[in-house]
């Protein structure tokens, strides 16, 4: 992760309370925040008219040397669209989940030193879009150049916002990120990267696309479809192990097969054998409304049943939920079948977010979380939004 706590609650206030006041005044002041040298500096008269253009931009542009990565840490998309970009411009991966994905741009926005930052595979919601381009204002402010890939479901009003401050926005909601981010950065990288982002494109379900069925063609589909399993199983399996995760990004940067990196199919069966328990489970739990199956999930993550209770329901549409004790919410999954007509991914954000929640995704594979005393009502409407 970056920098350590006592840096950032030191910074935060450096920049929330006097720097943030002055720079409206002065713009060189921003590039120097942090430290306290930069305070003094503010309130010399003589000193503005040196620092504004020549000392201002030489630390902008000799000190920010960082390239920063911010990428979904729950699945080989987001993994692997995280190791083409370290292969394409070096610098460190901060992975995260979608909750997490504030707090991390929170901290980076921070860091003195980034000079681009990357953003793959986390989409936005009505609850966090604001913040976010508000921070991406900040960055931008401070020259450091911004890339957004992704291919959630996103406000077109958003997309507006960061085209205006200058992030280059790669978006589009028919292939997975890892094949945008191949696509738009091939000529840096190696023949392999190619099979990284096919395998991404096997486990977003979009490797019949037109980008991503072109990289699939270039392998044995076989090979490619046990390659992009394992991988997964490994990813999600592993999610409360950063530093393997991080290691995997790096192994697969490193133009590594799946099947190279110790271990990986021996952790992949046991990840099947859970599977196989949780298969028995569903046929248990599993209750069923006119247009969907949920099931409240209490052992395991909701996102590993959810296909068993969409499956095994006959539903077009499966939830599962899984109580977040300390946090009193629900964690929810929602899949729909190739028979689902309607877009999930919208309905649940609007959903969610009027249950006080957050939410959002893909039109057949997303999420929410909700307070715990509104899941019943959830489900519910969501189940009256979906016929
Ligand atoms: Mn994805």
């Amino acid at each position: 992760m970056v920098s350590s706590k006592t840096k950032k609650t030191a910074a935060k206030k450096v920049t929330k309370k006097t720097a943030a006041k002055k720079v409206t005044k002065k713009t060189a002041a921003k590039k120097v925040t942090k430290k306290t040298a930069a305070k003094k500096v503010t309130k010399k008269t003589a000193a503005k008219k040196v620092t504004k253009k020549t000392a201002a931009k030489k630390t902008s542009s000799s000190k920010r040397t960082k390239v920063i990565c911010i990428s979904h840490k729950e699945d080989c998309d987001g993994i692997s669209s995280a190791a083409l970009i370290r292969q394409a411009f070096g610098g460190d991966a901060i992975l995260v989940d979608y909750p997490g994905q504030m707090e991390a741009l929170n901290q980076v926005v921070l860091d003195e030193k980034l000079k681009s930052l990357f953003i793959c595979d986390l989409g936005l919601s009505k609850k966090t879009q604001d913040e976010f381009i508000d921070i991406l204002t900040r960055l931008r402010k401070n020259k450091v150049s911004v890339t957004y890939i992704d291919h959630h479901d996103i406000d077109p009003n958003v997309v507006k916002a960061l085209n205006k401050i200058k992030v280059k926005v790669i978006h589009d909601i028919n292939e997975c990120t890892a094949v945008l981010t191949y696509t738009a950065f091939k000529s840096k990288l190696n023949d392999h990267a190619s099979f990284v982002a096919a395998c991404a494109a096997i486990t977003d379900y979009m490797e019949s696309r037109p980008l991503g069925s072109k990289l699939l063609q270039i392998y044995d589909r076989q090979f490619a479809l046990i390659s992009a399993t394992v991988m997964t199983y490994n990813i999600v399996g592993r999610q409360r192990e950063p530093d393997y995760l991080q290691y995997l990004v790096e192994e697969l940067a490193d133009s590594k097969f799946p099947h190279d990196i110790p271990n990986t199919y021996e952790f992949a069966q046991i990840q099947v054998e859970k599977l196989s328990q949780m298969i028995a489970k569903v046929k248990v739990g599993l209750k069923t409304m006119s247009n969907l199956g949920h099931m409240e999930i209490l052992d395991s993550g909701a996102s590993g049943a959810v296909n068993f209770v969409m499956g095994l329901s006959g539903k077009n549409v499966g939830v599962a939920y899984k109580e977040r004790v300390d946090h009193g919410i629900y964690a929810v999954s929602v899949r729909g079948s190739k028979n689902c007509k309607v877009h999930l991914g919208k309905i649940v954000n609007l959903l969610a977010t009027s249950l006080g929640g957050s939410g959002g995704g893909h039109d057949k594979a997303c999420g929410a979380v909700v307070p715990k005393p509104k899941i019943k009502k959830f489900i519910t409407e969501l189940n009256k939004k979906i016929k």
